[in-house]
């Protein structure tokens, strides 16, 4: 049997690329905005409902460019509850990342924690959409406007999601989607920052290509951040499956809901009325009750060559690049302490077959004490 890995990555048939090949090949244009570049870009911002997408060579990229964006120096309130991406661009663009605690439901950022963690140095709010999971759009968008500072969300998970039938990446100043090779939508690698009006999309589209304002003149301090034609052209490819690609996911979503809900000790993480989902991961919280720990049912699965993941364990907060920081003390990240102790994603991915997430469910009934 071959191993089950949390995810694998969405592929179109093949066929339906190489036509796209020929075609680069023909013309030799391979980036810098090139023709397939410029229509995913066009289509994509068509298919996700909203205004003004720039497409970029990956999402810590785009994350690196939303914040530099705002220049100078200072705080950047944010989740520990997160992939290292999330306070590396914050780092990387100058930034302080200021960990703040997370919701018990959601395990997304948590609003109070949000105001109580700020000062007169914060300049921004980097919410993450973790699992595709919506934040509280509302709260978080009431304290950046009466405090006047960006919002910004990491919406790598956030492919395709809705809030109240309305794209979420309508929501705050900039969102930063992924399509890394292990999420819902994949160009093997790459990713977009949706901005709320017309200038933030003509500066991150200058600031993705160096700046290059046109042949004369170079603005500001742009960097590298393009995707490139193979990607694109792969990405308008992707676009023809990703809804079935979804589809699939949500009944592989329903069948784990329907057969772990009742596990004593086991709880799946759901969403809020008003969220209509990617399913992009299913994580479920390990609790005492459940008889054995988190890390020795990873460890049973992983016997059975089923690789679930701990994402996100451990904290970023607990990383040594930030451990030093006074909000990564563990006694103001509760919660998330808690959640990164105790979660496991299970495998979700399109094409997993009945009889593996059968036996997967299987191992983790028998696995509890
Ligand atoms: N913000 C958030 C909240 C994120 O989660 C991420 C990325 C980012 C920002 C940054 O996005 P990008 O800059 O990458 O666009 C994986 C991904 O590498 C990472 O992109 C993702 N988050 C994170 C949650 O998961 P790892 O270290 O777990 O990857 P890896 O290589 O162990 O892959 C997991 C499993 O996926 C493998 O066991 C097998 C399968 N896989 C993976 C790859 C790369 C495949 O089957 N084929 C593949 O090509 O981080």
């Amino acid at each position: 049997m071959s191993p089950i890995h949390v995810t694998r990555p969405l592929l179109p048939p093949l066929q339906e690329l190489l036509p796209h090949l020929q075609e680069i090949w023909d013309r030799r244009i391979l980036a810098n905005a090139g023709p397939f570049h410029q229509r995913f870009e066009a289509r994509l911002t068509e298919y996700l409902g909203v205004d003004h997408l720039s497409l970029c060579s990956n999402a810590t990229v785009g994350l690196m460019m939303a914040l530099r964006d705002m220049g100078g120096e200072g705080e950047v309130v944010t989740t520990p509850f997160s992939f290292a991406a999330t306070a590396h661009a914050i780092a990387w663009a100058g930034f302080t990342p200021v960990f703040a605690d997370v919701e018990p439901e959601s395990l997304n950022l948590d609003p109070e924690a949000v105001e109580r963690a700020l000062t007169p140095r914060t300049r921004a709010i980097l919410a993450v959409h973790c699992y595709g999971h919506v934040c509280d759009v509302e709260r978080l968008g009431e304290i950046a406007r009466s405090r006047g500072l960006k919002l910004i969300y990491d919406a790598a998970h956030a492919f395709g999601v809705c809030w109240r039938e309305r794209s979420v990446l309508r929501h705050g100043d900039l969102s930063v989607l992924s399509f890394h090779a292990t999420k819902v939508f994949n160009t093997f690698e790459g990713g977009a920052i949706v901005a709320a009006d017309p200038a933030t999309k003509q500066r991150m589209d200058r600031l993705r290509n160096f700046g290059i304002v046109d042949e004369h003149a170079i603005e500001g301090l742009g960097l590298n951040g393009k995707m490139n034609e193979f990607c694109a052209a792969l990405g308008l490819v992707q676009l023809d499956h990703v809804e079935q690609a979804i589809d699939e996911r949500r009944q592989i979503d329903q069948r784990y809901r329907r057969e772990l809900s009742e596990v004593p000790g086991l709880r799946c993480l759901g969403w809020r009325d008003g969220e209509t989902p990617n399913f992009a991961y299913f994580p479920i919280l390990v609790d005492p009750a459940y008889g054995i720990t988190r890390d020795a049912l990873q460890t049973r699965l992983r016997e059975h060559d089923i690789h679930a993941r701990r994402y996100f364990s451990p904290l970023l907060s607990d990383l040594p690049a930030y451990r030093h920081l006074p909000s990564a003390s563990p006694s103001n990240l509760p919660v998330a302490a808690g959640a990164a102790s105790r979660v496991l994603c299970l495998p979700l991915f399109p094409g997993l077959r009945v009889d593996d997430q059968d036996r997967i469910v299987e191992l983790i009934r028998d696995a509890g004490g």
